[in-house]
């Protein structure tokens, strides 16, 4: 796979099989930094996202290799030629996607993001990679685990790390709008102006309108009305960060967790939505999450969880469960859920 023209340009590949071996390793490591990321609010979404990119780079520089695969792929007449096509043209809109995302030159879509159509693309891509891995097999030799071939999976590596440098740095000094992302990535939207922070979901929830008179929240063995939780006064100060790759922060003000579950014993607390979404969390946080009904001073208003809505300080948006319905504390250990919600 390493012949150059005097051009410079790679002209002939002997053999593919280092060139997809490389291509699965990144494309796995894109994959988990992606999620990894995606489930923190703090700095090890930088790490990954770090990782990330550099993984998502070095996919790109392995394209001039994997474009003339491809070709001669596609030039067999084989079975499932076209859902490797597909496979292919969903990794690209995936990459352009994180690309107009992290410059910032188109970061929303109508109600959707960039980030969206990113996951999205990278998600509907998981069964075709898997297929394509499988009906495409390729054998390892010995001589593939050259020195040389070692050598140049660094420098494709060094080049991604270096694209990658190289591109954060012009989006800072052009500047792009990419500059002022958060170490998420995310793009600040509406911060203490509560009229102006976005709406997101995370999958398929609506927003439910909840009348305030037949609204009841049960927490601490008892049930709490819309005004006697209107009572509580504690506020904070704190940022949602929504992996559709928006952030917002505002000043929350509710009831603590801890005044509210009163001295309920237990290893974990489930928070419920009246929509069936719903999160658990160590108890040990209870005494730093709020169930918020106001925000910048105003209640909140439906689309963003009214009555009452939880904030989870430096924990992602998905966790900042809306709509709350139940607080509940018992014995199953907080890892005791899908690491992502599935609604
Ligand atoms: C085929 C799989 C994927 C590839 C090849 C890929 C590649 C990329 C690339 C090239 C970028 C732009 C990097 C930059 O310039 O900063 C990017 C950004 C990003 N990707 Fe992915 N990605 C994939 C899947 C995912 C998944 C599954 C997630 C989350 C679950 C994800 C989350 C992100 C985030 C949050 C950013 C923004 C980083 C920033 O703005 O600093 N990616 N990705
Ligand atoms: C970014 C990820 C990848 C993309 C976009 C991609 C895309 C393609 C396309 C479009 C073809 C030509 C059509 C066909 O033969 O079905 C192809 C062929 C092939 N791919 Fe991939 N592929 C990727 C990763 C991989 C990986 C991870 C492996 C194996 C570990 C692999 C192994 C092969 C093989 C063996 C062929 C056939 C080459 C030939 O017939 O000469 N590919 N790939
Ligand atoms: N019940 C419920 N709560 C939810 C969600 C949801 O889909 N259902 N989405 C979460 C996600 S992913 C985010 S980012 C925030 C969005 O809050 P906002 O609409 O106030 O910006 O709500 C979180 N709480
Ligand atoms: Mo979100």
């Amino acid at each position: 796979m390493g012949l150059r023209s005097a051009a410079g340009r790679p002209v002939a590949i002997a053999r593919g099989a280092p060139t997809n071996v490389a291509l699965l390793a990144l494309v796995a490591i894109a994959f988990v930094t992606g999620w990894l990321a995606f489930a923190f609010a703090t700095s090890p979404a930088r790490w990954s996202l770090i990782l990330h990119a550099t993984g998502g780079f070095a996919i790109l520089a392995l394209l001039p290799w994997k474009s003339m695969i491809a070709r001669r792929g596609v030039g067999r007449p084989r079975r499932g030629r076209w859902a490797s096509v597909l496979f292919g043209a969903l990794v690209l809109i995936s990459m352009a996607a994180g690309l107009l995302h992290s410059t910032g030159l188109l970061v929303y879509w109508g109600p959707l993001t960039a980030m969206d159509f990113h996951v999205g693309a990278a998600i509907a891509a998981v069964p075709l990679a898997i297929w394509h891995v499988v009906a495409r097999r390729v054998r390892i030799r010995p001589a593939d685990m050259s020195r040389r071939n070692f050598l140049r999976g660094s420098a494709v590596l060094a080049a991604a790390a270096a694209t990658y440098a190289g591109s954060e740095l012009v989006v800072r000094a052009i500047p792009t709008p990419g500059a002022a992302r958060r170490f998420t990535g995310s793009y600040e939207a509406g911060s203490f102006r509560p009229e102006l922070m976005p709406v997101s979901s995370w999958l398929f929830d609506a927003i439910p309108h909840l009348e305030p008179t037949a609204w009841v929240l049960k927490a601490g063995g008892r049930e709490w009305t819309s005004d006697q939780l209107a009572n509580f006064d504690d506020r904070v100060t704190a940022t949602l960060d929504c992996t559709g790759g928006f952030y917002s922060t505002q000043e929350w003000a509710g009831a603590r967790l801890d005044r509210l579950i009163g001295n309920a014993s237990g290893s974990s607390i489930r928070v419920t939505s009246a929509t069936g979404y719903d999160r658990r969390f160590p108890i040990e946080n209870a005494g730093s999450m709020v169930l918020a009904t106001r925000f910048g001073g105003r209640p909140l208003d439906a689309a963003h969880g009214y009555p009452a809505r939880l904030v989870v300080p430096d924990a992602r948006g998905f966790w900042w469960v809306k709509w709350v319905t139940a607080i509940e504390v018992d014995d199953l250990p907080p890892w005791w859920q899908s690491p992502f919600p599935l609604q």
